[in-house]
């Protein structure tokens, strides 16, 4: 028996574990590690399952190959890179790099090898289809930050353990353990809120369980946040509460912009009743330190760069933003990545069907079916795949289904054999994750505290059993005319050498005028991966290393939130642009949509505590229970329409069939949905018995919200009917809880 910690990768959360092993290396328990300085101790029920995911019988240990009869093969490391070589040089060499389409999921801001690799292929592979999960998730707020500060990763999080005051819209914290907002035990901390005498509003369609535990839950029709946040705007700026601190530019054009959001007028658009909106906006102006905190359901939305762009507007005008107990930007331990200093564009190329602009060197991924099936030149012809299930989790799902059967060629970096991966040619699986190291760049970017922690490998790579970090690297090389068998250590030394460089170059940088060779002789770490982290942590400005971070296996905190906007401020004026040209463009967009009636019904989406977007359903300690693919539906909607155990739902899009469940703490003329299911006939074999339905049958990928591109997967119209099934006289047939074909 030994015991390890490492910190859990499976939501944001980055909560600290212990696990016991036994001398074969069976997790025998997981527990939440108390000596983490940040989690404490905290364990949700996925944490718990890490063993049983790790071990999971399903789960690819080596690469696979689909053959000519379709029939999967396990092939050596050589023969699948040496496919994929001749795969991707056919399809480039015909066609050209903009054949090749790259996809990032989720994982991939969550591991080591996707998060330090991603770039690298991206730019080794030339081409401008590069698509990732953040325009399913988070892209309108980059494009709200780009434009409010210049900088697209200025993300400022809520400092919910100081703040008086925290208004939360669209984001289940209770479940989903919060997002672009990384705080361990987020249900813990939210009830300490009240205990020192805070206040907690939630906005949603759903009295979720974050609802349950606030001081006041209004309901909002899915989709309309921006309207009622315009009403607060317009409030703040009409009773004259604002109190800006900062030096910000575009107020009056603002107050133009919000003059005709008046409460009145937005609340019956938005559900919240007029003199509950002016409540609110009294509210935050009034309380000491107050912070609007909102997620994907306001993010994936049709207004969703408007809705973010006014939940910072108003942290501004309270006087809450860079501040304490407002919201605040961490200080990473390691030097801030991504950031070029340089004011935000985009659109600087456009997607060639849709003519969708770039943001952050990406194109939306709700127009990746068009860009696969649209005949002409550029036509995507390969996709490379990294840590996605785009089938179960884009718009339209049912369309990229059959659009990627279509392809020349498709590699998938993927544990699983899924949805998605299943249209692959070769399928080339990452190690267990206690074989990975692992730090969090991106999570620990966002944390509530500042604060680090590193976790090295827990269990070794078997002999030939290649790292996540060296699959990147050789598709890398791959992509850059290098071959199959080139080395992928020469990569690492690549692109050490790059940013040694760089930093010994950099004016103030703590390499400044040091002899790369040196420096590079001096890095410590088993890996590229640890090497680039330990250059990363030392051109931070907490002064650590990775021989730092080895030595705290606990992880260590590095103080509260401090201000630092002027260090991030990078527009073009040098100050907070509130009411830049584009997002005006928004609020007459807003405007013209203030009289247009209200779909009857709008279909929302629902995260549940026990699994994880599409890749949780396999582990038996996860299934069933409240992990059920529902439709949650008002019993005023329920008896209205006569639903009866299941229904069929239409959208614009498909159709699908589903069990009801009736629930009070749904709005009505709302109904709701999760996603991440539809697991029928699938090789996960605890997924497929309970498969449930795609939700993104439903969703339209051919709604966006406009400046990011970003799916829309809250307020879709739908309709709702009795199924009746087959033997019914009359009845048309739809095969229980699927899609139609
Ligand atoms: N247990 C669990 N945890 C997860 C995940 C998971 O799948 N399961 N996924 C992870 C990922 S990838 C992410 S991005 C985060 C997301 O983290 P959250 O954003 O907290 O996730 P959700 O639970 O989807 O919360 C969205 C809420 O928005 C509400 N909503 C829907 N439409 C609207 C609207 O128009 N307006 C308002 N105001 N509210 C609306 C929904 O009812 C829901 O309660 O969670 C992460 N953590
Ligand atoms: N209708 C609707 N759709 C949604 C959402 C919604 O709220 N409603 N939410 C959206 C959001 S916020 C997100 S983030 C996206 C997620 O969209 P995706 O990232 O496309 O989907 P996931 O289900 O997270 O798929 C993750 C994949 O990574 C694989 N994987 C797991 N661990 C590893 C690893 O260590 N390495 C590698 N290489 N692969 C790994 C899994 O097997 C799985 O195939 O879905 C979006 N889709
Ligand atoms: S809350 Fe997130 S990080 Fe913490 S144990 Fe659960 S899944 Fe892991
Ligand atoms: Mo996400």
């Amino acid at each position: 028996m030994r015991t390890a910690h490492r910190t859990c990768p499976l939501c944001d959360a980055v909560c600290g574990l212990r696990l016991t092993l036994d001398d074969s290396g069976h997790v025998t328990s997981v527990k939440g590690d108390p000596d983490d300085p940040f989690s404490k101790g905290f364990i949700c029920p996925k944490g718990a399952s890490l063993g049983h995911l790790d071990e999971d019988p399903d789960r690819l240990r080596v690469p696979m190959m689909r053959g000519e009869d379709d029939e999967w093969h396990e092939v050596t490391w050589e023969e699948a890179f040496g496919a994929v070589d001749r795969g991707l040089k056919r399809v480039i060499d015909t066609h050209g790099r903009d054949a090749v389409a790259l996809y990032l999921g989720n994982p991939t801001f969550h591991t080591m090898g996707g998060i330090l690799y991603r770039g690298a292929l991206g730019q080794a592979l030339g081409t401008r289809n590069i698509y990732s999960a953040s325009t399913i998730d988070q892209m309108p707020k980059h494009v709200a930050c780009g434009y409010l500060f210049g900088d697209p990763l200025a993300i400022s999080v809520p400092d919910i353990d100081r703040t008086d005051y925290l208004l939360v819209l669209g984001a289940n914290p209770v479940e989903s353990n919060g997002s672009l907002c990384t705080a361990p035990d987020f249900p813990g901390r939210l009830k300490a809120l009240r205990r020192r005498g805070g206040k907690l509003v939630v906005v949603d369609p759903r009295r979720t369980r974050t609802a349950a535990v606030a001081d006041e839950h209004l309901f909002v029709r899915p989709g309309t946040d921006a309207f009622l946040l315009f009403g607060i705007v317009h409030t703040l700026l009409a009773e004259d509460l604002a109190t800006i601190d900062l030096e910000v530019a575009g107020l009056e054009e603002l107050r133009r912009l919000a003059e005709d959001f008046t409460p009145e007028i937005v609340s019956p658009v938005c559900g919240v009743p007029a003199e509950r909106i002016v409540r609110l906006a009294r509210e935050l102006a009034a309380a000491p330190t107050a912070a609007v905190y909102s997620r994907i359901g306001a993010c994936t939305v049709e207004f969703g760069t408007a809705t973010q762009w006014l939940v910072d507007v108003i942290n501004i005008l309270t006087g809450n933003f860079d501040r304490p107990g407002g919201v605040m930007f961490t200080r990473t331990a390691t030097m801030d990545l991504g950031r070029t200093g340089e004011p935000y564009t985009t659109g600087r190329w456009h997607s060639r069907v849709r003519g969708m602009p770039e943001s952050l060197g990406e194109l939306p991924v709700a127009t990746l079916a068009d860009e696969i099936e649209t005949p002409g030149h550029g036509q995507v012809k390969a996709l490379i795949a990294v840590a996605g299930n785009p089938v179960l989790s884009a718009p339209g799902g049912p369309r990229l289904d059959r659009a990627l059967r279509d392809l020349d060629f498709m590699v998938c970096v993927d544990p699983y054999l899924n949805e998605t991966t299943r249209h692959a040619n070769v399928i080339l699986p990452p190690p267990r994750i206690l074989q990975m190291p692992h730090y969090d760049f991106l999570l620990l970017s966002v944390t509530v505290r500042n604060y680090t922690r590193f976790s090295p490998a827990i269990l070794p790579l078997e002999p030939g059993q290649l790292s996540e970090g060296e699959i990147m690297a050789r598709l890398t090389l791959i992509a850059s005319g290098q071959g199959a068998g080139a080395d992928p250590g020469a990569l690492d030394e690549m692109m050490l050498e790059q940013i040694l460089g760089g930093a010994t170059q950099a004016p103030g940088s703590p390499f400044e005028g040091q002899d790369v060779a040196e420096l590079r002789a001096s890095l410590q770490g088993n890996s590229g991966p640890e090497l680039l982290l330990d250059v990363f942590l030392r051109l931070g400005s907490h002064g650590l290393s990775l021989a730092a971070l080895l030595e705290s296996p606990h992880g260590i905190d590095l103080g509260p939130l401090e201000p630092r906007l002027p260090e991030l401020l990078c527009t073009v004026s040098g100050r907070v642009e509130l009411a830049p040209p584009p997002l005006a463009e928004e609020a007459a967009r807003l405007r013209e949509r203030l009289a247009t009636p209200a779909p009857e019904m709008l279909l929302i989406g629902r995260r549940q505590l026990r699994s994880n977007n599409s890749w949780l359903h396999n582990v038996p300690t996860l299934a069933g229970g409240s992990n059920q693919c529902t439709l949650q539906v008002h019993p005023d909607d329920v008896t209205r329409l006569g639903l009866g155990e299941q229904a069929v739902v239409r959208s614009a899009n498909g159709e699908l069939v589903v069990p009801v469940e009736p629930t009070e703490t749904i709005m009505p003329g709302v109904v709701s949905l999760p996603h991440g299911w539809g697991h029928a006939g699938s090789s996960q074999r605890i997924a497929a018995e309970q498969p449930g339905v795609n939700a993104n049958v439903l969703t339209d990928e051919s709604v966006v919200d406009v400046p990011s591109g970003n799916a829309v997967f809250n307020g879709v119209p739908v309709t709702l009917a009795p199924y009746e099934p087959v033997e019914s006289a009359g009845a048309r047939s739809l095969p229980l809880a699927s899609a139609p074909a």
